[in-house]
């Protein structure tokens, strides 16, 4: 039997959920045009008032918002609550460039937790659940996020952020973890440590809700086998609050995005022209109950589709499918599109594990692909013809999936560093020319 966290909201009419978001709507840009210059000046340009909008039909009248913009405005520029309101920050890791931080009242700290909370319950937790939060805390929205939320359900939390491998796999036999919260890198790290150590029968995980990077079908299948549970997706930005901005049911087929809170278009990335349910773009955000922080219409570069069709687990909010890779991380090599999810799905298909690499770079003005991926102890072979020939076996399958050639270097089992927070799995050199 299906359960929910807020049934009344999940599994709202779509009319209801349209009456929700456009009474929302209209007070958002309300409010951000009265309080905040940088919203109110990019309408102007774009010659549009608050009185243009009069329900959500009318979004596609308002200007996009990008990461440029939260850098341009940063740190105070898009707050939109008094800072004597405000009680929190969180930011993103930041690799590139500035750093973006996003505010909280804490009524926006309350949603977010709803939120999450929903997830929680949607993959099964109760407050008899033990969970396990191993996402990092601090500045991470990730331990936050899933400790708020699992607070909510009533369930006992575990908050031990990232790291020190050891202690998670104790705690998790100790305290009898039931629901693991990480990345699914991270994830799978547990894993194949829980079973190095021969503790499986110890553990008494259930459910993983994993997020904050891609992942593919055939990773979730590894997990899911390796430390019998059923593992579900969990979505979200820090822009936007963090996970829990959409999250997925039983069914395991997208996320559902919490509607009443966030408003999703799908647009071409290029024209910004709104997209059909169904066609695949790149997912824009409106939030509409933030108090602090709301975004209009950002850009997340994140490129997925959405759809309507009616869910067997009863909730009637859009489902969004996995990203299929960034538009700022999909790497154009030799001109051909290549997503790194196309990569990991060759290499989980043909039998590894996700410990890989891809390393792109640029020789004598041509790019070069290149996968390192660790042999498993299963197919770990150190003969020099074997090698080889699970390295061509590789590289053919690349090719038929991708369409250009990448070299493969198959390399010793634990070679690759694993990753306790996000995986780096790309190092392209060519940024340095
Ligand atoms: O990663 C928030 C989060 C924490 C989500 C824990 C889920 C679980 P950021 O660090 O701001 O926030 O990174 C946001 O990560 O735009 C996506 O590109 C990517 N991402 C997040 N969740 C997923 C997912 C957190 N389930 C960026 N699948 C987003 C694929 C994801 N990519």
């Amino acid at each position: 039997m299906e359960r929910y966290y807020q049934p009344e909201i999940e599994c709202a009419s779509q009319d209801q959920i349209k009456t929700w978001q456009s009474e929302r709507l209209i007070a958002t840009v309300k409010r951000v045009y009265e309080n905040v210059p940088y919203y109110r000046k990019k309408m102007e340009e774009k010659g549009v008032t608050p009185d243009d909008i009069k329900s959500v039909e009318d979004l596609h009248k308002l200007p996009f918002l990008t990461k440029d913009d939260l850098r341009d405005a940063y740190p105070y520029g898009l707050v939109a609550a008094p800072l004597k309101d405000c009680v929190r920050i969180q930011s993103t890791s930041g690799t590139t460039g500035r750093r973006v931080v996003a505010f909280y009242t804490q009524h926006d700290i309350d949603l977010w937790d709803d939120c999450c909370a929903r997830a929680i319950v949607a993959a099964g937790g109760t407050e008899e659940d033990v969970v396990h939060v191993s996402y990092g805390y601090g500045l991470f929205t990730g331990g936050p996020g899933l400790n708020g939320g699992s607070h909510k359900v009533g369930s006992l939390t575990l908050p031990m952020s990232s790291g020190n491998t050891e202690r998670q796999i104790q705690f998790m036999c100790d305290l009898g973890s039931t629901i693991l919260c990480c990345t699914p890198s991270y994830a799978a790290y547990l894993a194949e440590s829980i079973h190095e150590r021969g503790l499986q029968d110890q553990i008494k995980l259930k459910a993983g809700i994993f997020g904050a990077e891609a992942w593919t079908q055939e990773m979730r299948r590894d997990i899911e086998q390796k430390l019998g549970i059923k593992a579900y997706d969990i979505y979200g930005l820090t822009e936007i609050s963090g996970p829990g901005v959409s999250f997925e049911c039983s069914e395991q087929t997208g996320m559902h995005i919490n509607e009443d809170h966030f408003i999703a278009e799908i647009i071409n990335p290029i024209t910004g022209e709104v997209l059909p349910d169904g066609e695949k773009g790149e997912l824009v955000f409106t939030s509409i109950t933030k108090e602090a922080f709301p975004l209009i219409r950002y850009r997340t570069r994140d490129i997925c589709v959405l759809s309507h069709k009616k869910c067997s687990c009863g909730r009637t909010h859009v489902k969004m499918s996995k990203p299929m890779g960034r538009s700022d991380d999909m790497l154009i090599i030799k001109g051909v599109n290549v997503f790194p999810s196309q990569i990991e799905a060759v290499l989980l298909n043909k039998g590894y594990a996700a410990n890989y690499q891809i390393y792109v770079d640029r020789v004598n003005n041509s790019d070069t692909l290149e996968v390192r991926v660790e042999m498993t102890p299963e197919l770990f072979s150190d003969t020099v013809t074997e090698v080889a020939a699970k390295e061509k076996e590789l590289v053919d399958a690349l090719k038929a999936m991708l369409g250009i050639y990448a070299k493969v270097k198959l390399v010793a089992p634990k070679s690759i560093t694993r990753s306790e927070g996000k995986a780096v799995r790309i190092i392209d050199n060519r940024k340095l020319y």
